[in-house]
């Protein structure tokens, strides 16, 4: 018989972690609130992402709109509506983001368990040419005996309680791991709602991609040029990788969870810690690959076990799929 024309049973993001949610008896449902709001700032920022151009042509970037207020631009207003979204879903204590130098302490009366790390707009130097960007979070649960400091957002990140990113692409695909796997979920504009579109995702054990940015290349060091050498001219006869660098964090790392490969953006010599802030760009997304059963490596050990101390810190990072990054470790163990 033909398919079904309409899907009738949608699994909508919310109703997805409901259930999850029903999996723990103690849950009070202040995840879904959390998320519900997360949510709402990512279909903004997706709104506001496809507006971008025509805002640029109707004239409105840089200049006094009708009200007489300046125009922000979108990353601003990105963060500004996280952060709103954010402080009034009452259950949030400290937000960590990209755009504010000093985290943000939510006043008492609105204070909840968790704590948010973020980048409202990644890869912003995208935006004017209409390549993907995204958005990325990760989730702290509060420590139990903090009313909320700076100590609740510097955890390793193997304790965030949930991670995800947004990307806005040829379609907007939010991707969510609560720590039993990972789940994307594609915005139907017509509903306004995320529906479950890849269930359990899971990264290629092998993959036949590299992303780096190789103009960096005379100042790796000899693990990483390593590394990259053997993808163009393997030693054990394989084909040669493909190369997909598209400078948008998330756009790469989606693309590699996806088809398998590795990311990578290594330490070198002019910038020992690499570019990626390991908050609110490495944590999340080496969360998500190692809940899709990939891996994520600093160069010196497992991304996840970094204890930060500061929140705009930076980390080089490997990570995607297993047997890749197991490679890159051991040309770094033999290199010691
Ligand atoms: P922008 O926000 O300045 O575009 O930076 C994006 C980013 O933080 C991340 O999304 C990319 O993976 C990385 O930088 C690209 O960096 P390079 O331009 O040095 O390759």
């Amino acid at each position: 018989h033909a398919a079904e024309a309409h899907r009738t049973d949608l699994m909508t993001i919310t109703r997805f972690v409901l259930n999850e949610q029903s999996k723990h008896p103690e849950a009070r449902g202040d995840f879904t609130i959390l998320l519900s709001n997360i949510v709402l700032g990512c279909k903004f920022v997706c709104s506001a992402v496809s507006k971008a151009g025509l805002a640029k042509l109707i004239g409105l970037a840089g200049e006094i709109n009708v009200q007489g207020e300046e125009q922000k631009k979108l990353d601003v207003l990105s963060n500004e509506v996280f952060i709103k979204a954010l402080i009034s879903s009452g259950r949030t204590s400290i937000l960590v983001s990209e755009e504010n130098e000093q985290a943000t302490f939510v006043e008492p009366s609105k204070r909840g368990r968790y704590c948010v790390v973020f980048d409202p707009l990644d890869g912003s130097s995208n935006i004017d040419c209409g390549v993907s960007i995204g958005t990325i979070f990760g989730i702290y649960l509060r420590k139990d005996d903090s009313e909320g400091t700076l100590n609740d957002v510097l955890q390793p990140g193997k304790n965030m309680v949930a991670a995800g990113y947004c990307m806005y692409g040829s379609s907007c695909t939010l991707v969510l791991s609560t720590g039993t796997g990972v789940n994307g979920f594609t915005l139907d504009p017509s509903l306004g709602e995320f529906i479950l579109t890849h269930p359990d995702i899971k990264v290629p054990k092998k993959g036949k991609i590299y992303s780096v940015n190789e103009g960096n290349a005379k100042n790796w060091d000899e693990p990483t040029k390593k590394y990259v050498e053997r993808c163009k001219f393997p030693e054990d006869g394989s084909s040669p990788k493909s190369l997909r660098y598209i400078g948008s964090m998330v756009a790469d790392v989606h693309r590699t969870l996806l088809y398998g490969g590795i990311f990578m953006y290594p330490a070198d010599k002019k910038s020992p810690n690499g570019k990626l802030r390991t908050l609110y760009e490495v944590f999340p997304m080496s969360f998500l690959m190692e809940q899709a059963g990939g891996q994520a490596f600093t160069g010196t050990g497992r991304a996840l076990d970094i204890v930060p101390t500061t929140i705009h810190q930076r980390s080089p990072i490997f990570l995607g799929s297993f047997e890749e990054v197991e490679e890159i470790k051991s040309l770094y163990a033999a290199h010691e």
